[in-house]
């Protein structure tokens, strides 16, 4: 394991990119702001290790923020984007492979009876806040504060992930009207969604949520919670829409639905579903997505939706998982083993700290509270995390540049990166 690493390249190019691209960066949490410091520029990845554009070699724990659940260059879906790259790139027409994909969806998330693949999370969850509010003629959105569904206007109120990390508290163009129908509770405040839903009778379309919070950290949700939302959407005619984006394919081959036993009525997916490609999508109960254009009037249209290549990633990865469901196990696992050994090295050394940690995703928050919400997400110790944060990075493991957000664990992540991983912590 190095112990200090440095960055020339790295910093040649952020002053480059600087000049052409807002921030440097073409997604805001990548820019290192509240870390500190200045962005790694990245060349390529394999298995378990990212290299960076200075030949510096990392564990990596982000992932690209969940979708390389195999590790990185998985040779059976490489070879599938290069079988079906050599056939054509897109023909913006149907194609077999897209129905495979959605039988197989719907083979691994049975209440999914109808899917519409689309190319993004953020894609994937405006979509299906539109068919919830087209099915039920109501406007108005739950939605958890520290929740991240993606940017479209709607969910950037209180909204986690790149929000919560630069403390923006309203996203300048957003227009009030629209922030107006976005209703928010704390994350496991079952009390403070029954009141929303009884001072907006009839008004509610839809409660969308991640089942397990990853853009606060990883939060999960307390027993009973999801399970009230799923009471009180019956009682209030409101759609339960799980954000699956992070945990679909990933906590189990059925997603948070499958392993903490709770359906929603419409999901949403990302990342994991395109094994590396951008592809997203949304489905569920049939009555709700036979509102989706042809079939009925909720336009939502794309030119790359079901794009062969991304579809090919996408297709393959699930297969993967679907194939081998040991891999659930073995993911399970890793994350426990770090859990422990995180506990362990930070006990010795005396830091508080909370971990969360389901299945493949994980996070450390320091404090000597539960973490919950994004209040007590917030409350944590952030600069403690940074420097966490560049003490790794120096010495090979790469987490996620915000404390705000989940780590992602990869199959090719083995006992022994872990013991690596904990011995660079243990010298923090
Ligand atoms: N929205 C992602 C984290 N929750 C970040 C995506 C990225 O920067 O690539």
């Amino acid at each position: 394991m190095h112990t200090s690493y440095q960055y020339p390249t790295s910093h040649a190019l952020f002053a480059r990119a600087q000049a052409h691209i807002p921030g440097g960066v073409n997604s805001p949490v990548r820019a290192f702001k509240s870390v500190g410091g200045q962005p790694v520029f990245m060349q390529r990845a394999l298995g378990a290790y990212l290299y960076d554009a200075d030949g510096n070699r990392y564990l990596d724990y982000i992932n690209s923020w969940g979708p390389m659940i195999l590790g990185h260059g998985h040779p059976e879906v490489v070879a599938a984007i290069q079988q079906q790259a050599a056939q054509a790139l897109s023909f913006g027409a149907p194609t077999e492979a897209e129905i495979l994909m959605a039988e197989l969806v719907k083979s691994l998330v049975p209440n999914v009876e109808l899917l519409r693949l689309v190319s993004s999370g953020t894609e994937a969850c405006l979509s299906a806040l539109r068919v919830a509010r087209g099915y039920t003629g109501r406007n108005k959105l739950i939605k958890f504060t520290g929740c991240y569904h993606g940017h479209a206007d709607p969910f950037l109120v209180k909204a986690g992930s790149g929000v919560a990390t630069f403390g923006i508290q309203h996203v300048p163009g957003v227009t009030a009207s629209t922030a107006a129908d976005t209703l928010t509770a704390d994350y496991n405040n079952l009390a403070q969604v029954a009141q929303l839903l009884a001072d907006h009778p009839e008004q509610v379309a839809a409660i969308i949520i991640e089942p397990v919070a990853g853009n606060m950290g990883c939060v999960p949700p307390e027993p009973g919670f999801l399970a009230g939302l799923r009471q009180l959407c019956d009682q209030h005619g409101a759609v339960l829409i799980f954000d699956e984006v992070m945990t679909g394919f990933r906590l189990a081959p059925g997603g948070a639905q499958e392993r903490l036993g709770i359906q929603a009525d419409l999901l949403t997916f990302g990342k994991v579903i395109g094994g590396g490609l951008p592809v997203g999508a949304f489905g569920g109960k049939r009555a709700i997505m036979e509102q989706v254009a042809p079939l009925g009037s909720v336009y939502q249209a794309g030119t790359l939706s079901g794009n062969p290549v991304a579809v090919a990633a996408g297709y393959t990865t699930l297969r993967l998982l679907q194939q081998s469901p040991s891999i659930y196990q073995q993911l399970d696992q890793v994350g426990h083993q770090l859990r422990e050994g995180l506990h362990q090295v930070l006990r010795q050394k005396g830091v508080a700290h909370t971990i969360n940690q389901v299945g493949s995703m994980i996070s450390v928050h320091f404090g000597e509270h539960r973490v919950t919400d994004f209040a007590t997400a917030a409350a944590c110790d952030i600069p403690l995390f940074n420097r966490l944060f560049h003490h790794l990075l120096g010495r090979g493991v790469y987490l996620p540049p915000s404390a705000y957000e989940s780590w992602f664990l990869s199959t090719a992540l083995t006992p022994a990166h872990i013991d690596q991983t904990l011995e660079a912590v243990a010298s923090f």
